[in-house]
């Protein structure tokens, strides 16, 4: 094959000699006579990156064209996965591809499996709006992701006999061919500094400067010449910021100080924030995004608008998503532009605000909404202080024009930005007059401090006794309680800012309205919508599972599925027909025979592709009780090693439970989970009794190139949460959409799954959402007595029998009665004889094996409404009101 740049080709000669112009003349690798794995990857990127920039730059031109109104969703994390088989999928070339390669001498497949993961990341929420870029893409909407290109990603997961340990992500050290560095377009951002009057307003003078610089990733949509962008931001100091002169006198680290300073703000996804350090970086990253995503907004949307530029036309020409609370510092940032750098008064930049941003909730657990201390905003965003306390004195004003004057105060605090922060006298003036303040002794006044048994005055401190008596008898002051610090409530600014605050599943929906931010939703019930969350049947479906998506396209008659899911539903009618109960079992275990490989080969452990194949996937965390999954295994293994073999065949069906995620790298009690789970593995599957009846898999590294063969290959998928916590859960849609049947309890999407799969094709068990409150207080009412066959558990994991390691720290959170974390807050115990008794009930329902192809017939048939062109079509109208606007 001849090196010849052949760019937009799409025979297989003419892509074949491309690959080859890549590997010669824009070579990342030493001249070679060997054409190797790694070098074939990239050259082959770079060649379909030649059709993606021919698609991104007629898009980009059309969308300048047209001024369409477009919708910029910020997100500090996306899960892009790789984009190789993507890339080939969407574009409709994969058999181009594969002929091309097969000329070279390679295989796809083996090639594509050189890409390592874009794991800009943590899990469901980064993974969504991946989903999201490639619907909003596929569905010609105009669009444009933007994030952070964290050098690191969050960390690279292996485990080991002690559990997990966390290394960088490798993602770029072979460079990563499918962005576009944009040297043309980069914005300051700015840190520190104080505020000063100026003639005309508000000068936020001195501080830091660093750069944010562009990188493009194109996203490809399907059968459509679109192709949207993910914008990554990168941050760097400016040549002239590199000190010589200090360098030259030797010392080097002052010299590069601020190029450090710079570079470290997008090194890793979700930095420590145990630290005073740490919290200012996380807040430097949140304003990185924001800050240069506006800034390069505005400069689209003032490019476009030529010479006749009128502010109050934003919102009908860019629409800005908050994708959870991350992002939140889009709102002072763009009040901030308008206000200091374009002059518009208060009135007119909030007006412009509000219609332009909307915020998505992804999350009840109260630990993940976001509260920063005010004393750090303070230090590094003095200007965006001022402004966050304007919106909260107005905010404040409102809220005393809509409720009784004896409801304000309580009102306020629950739902003012600032926490813990003295009212404005503008305020103060409307509550009603307080009641008399407490008086005592001047003995125990506010600055005292406990030492030894006696309280003593910090400012007597030295002073010994004899001074006391005198104290007694003197006058009364006030006590001064201790003041908690101030906090700035990123979620409260989203929701008084937003034209509209969504949630993303039904169940959770109802939850934000009337738990989360109820006294929010008083106030505005037209601003809280339910957005039940998505994921692309492309990528999750069509790509990954081909032997399943061939039998769909054949029952079907065509592959009109997988741009339009309803037609899913017309599977319903061919359930019971043997012909494709056939077609299916095949698909189904030619995906199980590629996933027993690559255990092999990632764990060493040998699994029987005939059993049943049960996975739990997700982040790692209480709520999501990868610990009741793992008691559950502990259970039936008890079980089963008192039972003959005979009696142990008849009751179960032989299982492999497969379990991945990441524990957050200081969460301990989501690291101990592991610990037990890979603990248990090493028992369990080195026991000659038990074989293949029972093994036991945590698949390390889980990110989204695992979950493609995972998921495909699944038969049971645990969606376990206890009820009420989970805001929707994207993977229980994956595994449905791949005929999983799912095991589950009725939180976040779960309910939406089981109403369109049907009851008889979902096991459901477990406490429901409302009953969760009143079972937390009967627990701490010592009303609970925990099942037989639970402490049974726990003492067998006490007696040593998956080894030394001691889980006195684990299971100690399954005891007592009360306290977050604590007091088993997650109701393992609760729900644990519902949940065996339905594992039962899983393995009865397996032996069957006509019935159980029918249950995931009927699963696959379901899923029509979780693809994420359903959800943004909602998104596009309810909330942006955009529509599309296709290269013709
Ligand atoms: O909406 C996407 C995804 C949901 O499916 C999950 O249920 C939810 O946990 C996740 N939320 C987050 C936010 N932070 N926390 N915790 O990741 O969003």
């Amino acid at each position: 094959v001849k090196p010849e740049a052949n760019p937009l080709s799409t025979d297989a000669n003419g892509i074949a000699s491309n690959i080859k112009f890549h590997d010669v003349y824009t070579p990342s690798f030493s001249p070679s006579t060997k054409f190797e794995l790694k070098q074939v990857y990239v050259a082959t990127a770079e060649s379909l990156r030649d059709a993606l920039l021919q698609r991104w730059n007629e898009t980009y031109k059309h969308f300048t064209k047209e001024n369409a109104k477009t919708i910029h969703y910020l997100s500090m994390e996306f899960l892009q996965g790789r984009a190789l088989l993507n890339a080939v999928g969407n574009l409709e070339l994969k058999d181009e591809y594969t002929e091309a390669l097969h000329k070279l001498g390679h295989d796809l497949e083996a090639v594509a499996e050189q890409e390592p993961d874009a794991a800009l990341g943590n899990g469901g929420l980064g993974r969504l709006a991946s989903c999201f870029l490639d619907s909003l893409s596929t569905l010609n909407y105009p669009a444009w992701g933007y994030g952070l290109r964290y050098k690191y990603g969050l960390f690279q997961q292996t485990i080991t006999t002690d559990g997990q340990k966390e290394q960088c992500e490798k993602w770029l050290e072979m460079g990563y061919p499918w962005e576009i560095p944009r040297n043309d377009i980069s914005y300051p951002v700015k840190f520190f500094g104080k505020v000063v009057d100026s003639y005309d307003g508000k000068e936020w003078v001195g501080g830091e400067t660093v750069s944010a610089f562009a990188y493009d990733v194109p996203i490809p949509g399907f059968r459509t010449k679109n192709s949207i962008s993910l914008r990554l931001w990168s941050t760097r100091a400016l040549p002239e910021d590199f000190d010589l002169e200090a360098f030259n006198a030797g010392d080097y680290s002052k010299a590069g100080q601020a190029h450090a300073n710079a570079e470290r703000i997008c090194y890793v996804l979700y930095p420590g924030d145990a630290t005073e350090e740490g919290k200012l970086l996380r807040l430097k990253q949140q304003y990185t995004l924001c800050s240069a995503s506006i800034q390069d907004i505005i400069a689209r949307f003032k490019e476009r608008s030529g010479s006749v530029l009128k502010w109050d036309a934003l919102p009908s020409k860019v629409a800005i998503q908050m994708n959870d609370t991350h992002p939140t510092l889009c709102v002072p940032e763009l009040l901030r532009i308008l206000i200091d750098d374009e002059g518009l008064s208060w009135d007119e930049a909030w007006k412009i605000t509000q219609a332009t941003v909307a915020y998505t909730n992804h999350t009840v657990l109260p630990e993940a909404l976001e509260k920063w201390p005010l004393s750090a905003f303070q230090k590094l965003l003095p200007r965006h202080v001022q402004i966050i306390e304007t919106i909260d004195e107005q905010f404040m004003n409102f809220v005393a024009s809509k409720v009784e004057k004896e409801e304000l105060e309580a009102k306020i605090a629950s739902m003012r930005i600032l926490e813990n922060v003295d009212l404005p006298a503008s305020i103060q003036s409307l509550l009603p007059p307080k009641p008399v303040v407490e008086k005592v002794k001047k003995g125990l006044k506010a600055a005292t401090q406990f030492v030894g048994d006696k309280f003593k005055s910090a400012d007597k401190e030295g002073e010994e006794e004899e001074g006391e008596e005198e104290e007694e008898e003197e006058e009364e002051v006030e006590v001064v309680p201790e003041k908690p610090a101030s906090t700035v409530r990123m979620a409260n600014l989203c929701v008084i800012a937003g034209h509209a605050v969504n949630g993303v599943a039904s169940i959770h929906s109802e939850i934000v309205k009337e738990e989360v931010f109820n006294d929010f939703y008083k106030l505005w019930p037209e601003k809280f919508q339910n957005k039940t969350n998505g994921v692309t049947p492309r990528r999750w479906l069509a790509f990954c599972n081909p032997e399943l998506s061939a039998v769909i396209t054949k029952w079907l008659g065509s592959e009109e599925w997988i741009l339009d899911t309803e037609q899913l539903a017309g599977l319903r009618n061919f359930a019971d027909n043997k012909e494709l109960q056939k077609d299916w079992k095949q698909a189904k275990i030619a995906r199980k025979e590629k996933l027993a490989a690559y255990i092999e080969a990632k764990t060493g452990y040998t699994i029987n592709p005939d059993a049943l194949f049960d996975i739990q996937v997700k982040r790692i965390h209480e709520y999501k009780r990868q610990l009741l999954n793992i008691m559950g295994v502990i259970y039936r293994y008890q079980k089963m090693k008192k039972m003959t073999p005979k009696e142990r065949a008849a009751k179960y069906v032989p299982r492999v439970v497969m379990f991945g995620g990441k524990a957050f790298a200081t969460y301990w009690q989501a690291k101990r989970i592991v610990k037990l789970i890979t603990d248990v593995a090493a028992t369990v599957n080195n026991d000659t009794d038990i074989g293949d009846l029972l093994k036991v898999i945590m698949v390390p590294d889980y990110n989204v190139s695992v979950a493609e063969v995972l998921i495909p290959a699944s038969e049971l998928s645990q969606h376990i949460s206890t009820a009420g916590m989970e805001a929707s859960g994207t993977s229980n849609m994956k595994f449905s959409m791949n005929g999983c049947v799912l095991i589950g309890t009725l939180d976040g999407a779960n309910v939406e799954i089981r109403e369109e799969v049907g009851d008889d094709n979902f096991f459901l068990f477990g406490a429901y959402a409302p009953e969760i409150a009143g079972l937390r207080a009967d627990r701490e009412a010592g009303k609970f007595v925990p099942d037989p066959r639970f402490e049974d558990v726990k003492n067998f994991i006490r007696s040593g029998a998956f080894g030394d390691y001691d889980y006195s720290e684990l299971l100690g959170a399954l005891e007592g009665n009360t306290g977050y974390g604590r007091g088993d807050y997650f109701l393992v115990g609760h729900d644990f004889p519902a949940y065996i008794e339905c594992q039962d009930k899983v393995d009865e329902a397996y032996r069957d094996q006509e019935k159980w192809t029918r249950m995931s017939i009927m699963n696959t048939a379901g899923s029509f409404k979780f693809s994420s062109d359903r959800t943004i079509h909602e998104y596009a109208k309810e909330i942006w009101d955009i529509v599309p606007s296709p290269v013709a």
